[in-house]
Formats: structure tokens, sequence, C-alpha cells
């Protein structure tokens, strides 16, 4: 059955501003010195933009770990990188060499192998570095990448440097061992069981020595942290300007996940994790002092895709032994695959770059801030929140009902910025489900109610399609649906609807954006 289609509309024909992302905010890494450029622009977690064209997978090698967070169950995979309530199946480092051949040949745009899990990679050494000896020698376009929680890892920072590993994440929650007591209840060490606050001292010790270390050697160091409201919230901004003066690249603050049925001591406990409001505002905080990662997804240990998709089941061990992989061509496809990209990324930033040139001989520049706007005369526009459908290519282009994320960018003056993404639960199953007509209409609903409770805070959604079941009760919960940008580029299309609402006298005065 056809969807019931409200708004399906070809890309409109616009020009000028609106087809260039008019005011948007210069291109994330365009500050940076070409080297450095070239070694994140086709990594999805090292570049926002990158996220849109690239995808990574993780092989789960590693089960054991040197440490205890209150906010893992060890039943599941590690938190510092991982969604909790997942369980990844472990490979050996043979199988894992073989599982990424096999998606290096069939998903060209896989840039990067992880090791994040499902325990602490650098807590089994001889496993994660015969894998990546394994991978560098027969799959070298590939870039290796590895998480920790840094406890072990100034001892392994020749070993990393001579696997050609070039991306590190360290989880640092905190630098104050009385802030850390209540996050770690107790590491091992040298063969010992060490809590408290002194267990806390050697794991922070660790930590900063080894992102010294690391940053000394030109490696790039992304910071992780979980956001956990009441115990290290404030304090992660410290943790931000520290990390930023040692080098770090870019630092990554998540969301803590506490269920009570992942058995985790803060789940049992009743700690809450952030609202989307809280955490934006921290990242905001920290922004002042380094590059911040907002489109972390939390993945699993052994996620293969895009960021936010998950094709892990296409590659199970049962499926990829049977393959016979030729990877000699599959490295020739893949090294076009990615030029074509990567050419299509530099053409549309010179295209933005010409944007802005153009912008600025015009009397219609956004001022920059209150006093400039002030000055140039402009009314206060208040900022505004859309939620975008998309599968990637940086376009609107997915059905509402298809969404399992939004990606959520506040548009204002100064242009559209990306600033997180939400979960929500698929609406549409198959042809049937897509609208309060469906069999099913009940789960339907739910599932609505929840996708509706997610988008808290936007006031716009924007799809490339959408149906009048969904249409009509976004609009009575106060999000505007659109489809008239279908196909768009995100920022085109965003900042399109931010001048339609501001020419419509939507966005006068001083009012704050609304809050999540
Ligand atoms: Fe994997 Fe992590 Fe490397 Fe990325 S994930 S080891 S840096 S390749 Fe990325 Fe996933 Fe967030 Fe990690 S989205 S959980 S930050
Ligand atoms: Fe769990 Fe990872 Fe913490 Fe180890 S480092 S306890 S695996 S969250």
């Amino acid at each position: 059955m056809d969807l019931p289609v409200v708004s399906n509309t070809p890309p409109a024909a616009v020009g000028g501003c609106a087809s260039k992302g008019c005011g948007s905010p210069p291109d994330a890494l365009s500050h940076l010195p070409d080297h450095i450029r070239a070694r994140v622009q086709d990594h999805p977690c090292y570049s926002e933009e990158a996220h849109h064209y690239f995808a990574r997978m993780h092989v789960a090698v590693a089960p054991a770990c040197n440490i205890q967070c209150n906010y893992c169950n060890r039943k599941y995979d590690c938190a510092n990188e991982s969604r909790p309530g997942v369980v990844s199946e472990l490979l050996t480092p043979e199988q894992a060499v073989k599982k990424t051949l096999a998606v290096a040949a069939a998903i060209p745009q896989m840039t990067v192998l992880g090791i994040a899990g499902p325990g602490d990679p650098l807590a089994n050494p001889e496993r994660v570095f015969t894998t990546f000896r394994m991978l560098s020698r027969k799959a070298p376009d590939i870039k290796l990448c590895v998480s920790t929680n840094g406890l072990d890892l100034p001892r392994h920072v020749d070993e990393i440097t001579t696997h050609n590993i070039d991306h590190v994440t360290i989880t640092i929650n905190c630098l104050d061992p009385e802030i850390g007591a209540r996050i770690y209840p107790w590491i091992y060490w040298n063969h010992r069981r060490i809590r408290g606050e002194e267990a806390a001292a050697i794991l922070i010790r660790e930590q900063q020595k080894g992102l010294e270390m690391l940053t000394a050697r030109g490696i790039l160091v992304k910071v992780n942290s979980v956001m956990i409201p009441g115990v290290n919230d404030e304090h992660l901004k410290e943790v931000s300007r520290v990390v930023k003066a040692k080098g770090a690249f870019l630092h990554n603050v998540m969301p803590l996940i506490a269920e009570a049925e992942h058995g985790t001591h803060y789940g049992v406990t009743g700690q809450r994790g952030p609202t989307a409001a809280e955490l934006q505002a921290l990242q905001d905080a920290c922004a002042g002092d380094m590059a911040m990662m907002r489109h972390c997804r939390q993945c699993r240990a052994d996620a293969v895709g895009m960021l936010g998709e998950d094709r892990g089941a296409e590659f199970t061990l049962e499926k990829i032994d049977a393959l016979e992989i030729d990877y000699a061509s599959a490295m020739t496809r893949r090294q076009e695959v990615r030029a074509g990209i990567v050419q299509q990324l530099e053409a549309k930033r010179a295209e933005k770059e010409e944007a802005g040139r153009a912008l600025s001989t015009t009397a219609d520049i956004p001022a920059a801030n209150d006093a400039e706007r002030e000055t140039a005369g402009h009314a206060m526009q208040r900022p505004v929140l859309m939620a975008i459908a998309s599968t990637g290519q940086n376009l609107v282009n997915q059905h509402f009902g298809h969404a399992r994320e939004f990606l959520v960018y506040e548009a204002s003056e100064r242009g559209a910025r990306f600033v997180g993404h939400r979960k929500t639960d698929l609406y549409c199953v198959g042809e049937d489900r897509c609208g309060d007509e469906s069999e099913d209409g009940a789960a339907a609903e739910a599932v609505l109610a929840h996708t509706i409770a997610a988008l808290r805070g936007c006031e716009v959604v924007l799809c490339a399609r959408i149906g009048f079941g969904p249409w009509n009760q976004l609009e009575a919960a106060g999000i505007q649906p659109n489809g008239e940008h279908a196909m768009e580029p995100i920022e085109d299309a965003v900042m399109a609807v931010y001048r339609e609402m501001a020419a419509a006298g939507k966005l006068s005065g001083n009012a704050g954006q609304k809050r999540a």
C-alpha cells in the first residue's frame, strides 16, 4: 500500500543565499593545517562532516577490563564507548581480520577499524595488537583506531605507535580523585585491586600521562567523558580545558545511560542521565575551550556501518566464513569511492567559501552578536531547533516513519549548526504501518508518542515524506512537519525554513529557544 503523502515536492529551485547555506558557520575543520585535516577528513568520529559520508566498524576482540565503572555491567559492552544493553560476539584476532576484510569489500566507504571493547582494549594487549598487526599488513588503507579507559595506556604507547594507530580515544571523566571515587569503585593495578580515592588518583595520573605521551608523538587523541549529573557535570568544563591544553584534538561529552534493567550501580541506585538540553548546554560551555564532538552514537563494540546504523547482522561469523575475499580488487574500488567522496566534499567546501565571499559583499549579512545586531539595526531573531530525517550524504532524504534517529540542527542568524541527535523507534514497519490507519494502530501510536517526546524542544521536523497521521500529531504537539525540502542539503534546508519563519514573524523578540 502506498503511504499517504502530505508533501513530497521535488527539490525547490532555490537560488542565491537560500541554495548556499546562507550564513552557515565555517567548516569545522577549516582552521586545521592541511596535514591534520587529511588525517581526519575521512574519519567519521573525528570529523562531523565525514560522518555523513564515511563508515566505521568495530571488532569485539577485547573481553577483559582492568577497572570498574559505576555505569558498566560486564555482561554488556564497555560503556565508555558503547550503549549499555547490547552484547557483542567475541572474536579471535583471525576472525576479526576476516570480518574486517569482508566489510571493507562490501562497504567501500568504511574507512576506520576501531577496537572499543567489549572490555578495555589495552587490558587485552595480545589480542588487540595481533589484530592491528595483521590488519595493517593486509589492509593498509584502513585507519586503525582504539579506545581505552587509559589505565594501561602509558605502557602501551610505543606499541600503538609501531602499529600505525593514528587515532586514540581516552575516556576521562574527572581530574579530581574525590569525584573519581564516585565513578570508579576499584581498579586492578600491579596485580592488586585498589579502591576509593587511591584507585581514582592512579587512574587519573595514568590517563593524563598517556594523553601527554600520545600527543607528544603526534597521535590524534579524542577524549570521551560520560556526563553524570550531580557527579562530574560541572567538573567536565575543567576536564575540557586541561585536556585541550595537553593537546587533545576533540572532546566528546556523552550522556550517562543508566537503566535499572542493565544492572549497573548507577542504574540500580537511580542515578539519572542528563536531558538533551543539559547535554547541549554542557557541550556549548566546553566548546569555548575546544572542538566538541556532538555526533557520537555510543555505538556497540561490534558496530558496522555509518554512525547510527548497525549492519552487523550482515557480517556474522557464519556468513563471512563462506566468503572468498579478493582484497586487492576491493582496495582499488575502495580508493575510487573514497576519492570520489573527498572530491565531492572539496567541491562543497569551495562552494560554501564562495557563498561566504558573495555574502560578504551584500548588506544582508546576519549580525555576529547582539551588539553588532543593534548597530546594524537588526531585530533579534531567536534560534530554532530542527530535527532532520536523513540516511546520510548530508541530505534531507528519509521518510519520517523510516527514521530510527533524527539529527538536530540549531538555526540562528549565524547559520545552521549541528547540535546532536535524538534516538527514536521505527514508526513504519513494512509497507502497511505508517499512520493511524494501520492494523497495529496502538503500537504505532506508542512509537509516535515516544518520538514526539524524544523531539522535545524541536520546532520543525524536516523529512523526505510524512503521512497524514504523524503530521497531524506532530502539529498538535507544536512541532511543524515539513517535506518541502526533500533531497536538499541539510544546512540549506534548515536555513531556508528559518528564513521562512523569520519572514512570517515567528522569530522576533528576545524569547529564548524552546528548551528541551
Ligand atoms: Fe570506533 Fe571510537 Fe574509533 Fe570511532 S566509535 S573506536 S573513535 S572508530 Fe565514534 Fe562510536 Fe562515538 Fe566512539 S560514534 S562511540 S566516538
Ligand atoms: Fe566497563 Fe569499559 Fe568501564 Fe571497563 S572501562 S568497567 S568495560 S565501562
